[in-house]
């Protein structure tokens, strides 16, 4: 369809011939007028079309088309895929755009059940059953179009510092995080692992001499919850860069990447996410607020809040609460919970130099949620596999990981952030299934 024109483009181009093809949205059938508002993937507008309900027997070719033509509107059932020529008009008093496109012919592309499956009343999980019609809507689509806008821009921060993209793999021997929420399958005689995390690969390539390395991929987690939050297998975006003092410089990074995807989608999207979202993204100002995690219970504590257990993580509404605190108080989106204790961290973070107790590590809440893990790594061969014994780990296990520093690898450090969960609270939506291209779950593997 190479002369078709897309909706959005038509407010540019003069009173005229045109053609556009898209999705029936409605159908207004008058007596002696028909308006069908038709949409594709940039935008909706009007087409009209002059009815001609009868003709007599002397009737010329182009009257017969005329009488077909409103015939085929009348039938039209919303849903199918038609492409029009027409005469475009350029006309303040039309709602839509100002302008609407009288229809010259009109091909019927493909049709649709007349019956629509779900309603804009449908629950999220009949929505996600017909996940395909349901990403027609405007908001829905918005939602992938601001999705390729941050990635773009975090790619460009990446690429502009000479970092390398990498795709690790998916299958392993073993674990990447833990034993728990480890997918198993199949794998010809024995059985292998789908991998949690590219954590170990991403470290593999400072041992390689990358310097800096970022991924885009999918990550799986065997996770029976059914959190607005979680799901079995998310994307996660990933960087791992060497040479660092501390996880200070990861942080530096990882707000310079979230001010440049937000910046990105403002400039790009802000118009469009203030209509259909009714809010006003605001980029975040450098630096982000810090606060020590054992403070921020302390804080969620003042504030009345007591996380169930004293030695536990911060729990969803201790996250909430933290937010809320550095909302009030520095008026920021984004909180830096870090140096967390040694027991709640895995076994490759460095610990703290001062406090053996604590790691070099963060997590980014952002509005509420976690978004992100990140740390400074152990690279000591020794310190490392004492860690890893400490945490009841069997080194032998962790060989093919423990040789990358047994060769001599720099100081280095990452963080690993979950895209759907980004996108969920830059929006202001209530689960990840509404922001994933395609959810899976506990009990979701369709479509
Ligand atoms: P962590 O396990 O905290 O850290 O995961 C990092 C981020 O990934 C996202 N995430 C999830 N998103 C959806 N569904 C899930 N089940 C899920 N699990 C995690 C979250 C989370 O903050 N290797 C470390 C990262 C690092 O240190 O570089 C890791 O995987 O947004």
């Amino acid at each position: 369809m190479k002369n078709r024109t897309l909706v959005k483009n038509l407010a540019a181009l003069a009173d005229g011939p045109v053609t556009v093809s898209g999705w029936v949205e409605t159908v207004r059938d008058q007596k002696k007028v028909q308006f069908v508002i038709l949409r594709d993937e940039s935008g909706a507008v009007q087409l009209v079309n002059p009815a001609t309900r009868e003709v007599d027997e002397n009737a010329d070719a182009e009257a017969s088309a005329r009488l077909a033509t409103t015939e085929a509107i009348s039938a039209l059932a919303h849903g199918s895929f038609i492409s029009v020529t027409g005469d475009l008009k350029h006309d303040e008093r039309v709602k839509l755009g100002g302008l609407e496109v009288k229809i010259g012919s009109l091909d019927v592309v493909a049709e649709a059940n007349p019956e629509t499956p779900i309603a804009a009343d449908s629950s999220l999980d009949k929505r996600m059953d017909w996940r395909f019609l349901d990403l027609r809507h405007p908001k829905q689509n918005l939602i992938f179009r601001i999705q390729t806008t941050f990635l773009h821009a975090l790619r460009g921060v990446w690429v502009e510092k000479g970092l390398i993209e990498v795709q690790t793999p998916k299958l392993m021997a073993s674990a990447s995080e833990s034993r728990a929420e480890l997918f198993e399958v199949g794998y010809f005689e024995g059985t292998a692992y789908l991998a949690q995390s590219p954590q170990f690969f991403k470290q593999m390539a400072q041992a390689a001499g990358f310097g800096g390395v970022f991924e885009v991929g999918p990550a799986f987690r065997a996770d029976p919850s059914f959190t607005s939050r979680h799901a079995t297998e998310f994307t996660s975006i990933d960087t791992e860069i060497s040479w660092i003092d501390s996880h200070e410089d990861v942080m530096e990074l990882h707000e310079e990447l979230m001010v440049a995807g937000i910046q990105a989608v403002v400039d790009k999207h802000g118009d469009e996410i203030r209509e259909l979202f009714g809010i006003e993204l605001a980029v975040p100002t450098r630096p982000f607020p810090r606060i020590p995690l054992a403070e921020a219970k302390q804080i969620v504590a003042d504030r009345g809040y007591v996380i169930p257990r004293d030695d536990a993580d911060i729990d969803p509404e201790g996250e909430r609460q933290i937010s809320a605190y550095v909302r009030e108080t520095y008026g920021h989106d984004f909180v830096f919970l870090t140096d967390w204790d040694i027991n709640l961290r895995p076994f490759y973070h460095m610990r703290h130099p001062e406090d053996p107790s604590l790691t070099n590590s963060y997590d980014l809440i952002y509005n509420g949620v976690e978004i992100s893990t990140g740390a400074q790594r152990e690279h000591r061969i020794d310190v490392l596999v004492e860690q890893a014994k400490e945490k009841g780990l069997d080194p032998e296990e962790l060989e093919f990981y423990l040789d990358f520093f047994r060769y001599g690898v720099p100081p280095h450090g990452g963080f690993g952030m979950g895209l759907a969960r980004v996108l969920m609270l830059m929006l202001n939506e209530h689960s990840i299934r509404e922001t994933t291209y395609l959810f899976r779950g506990p009990t979701r593997l369709l479509p």
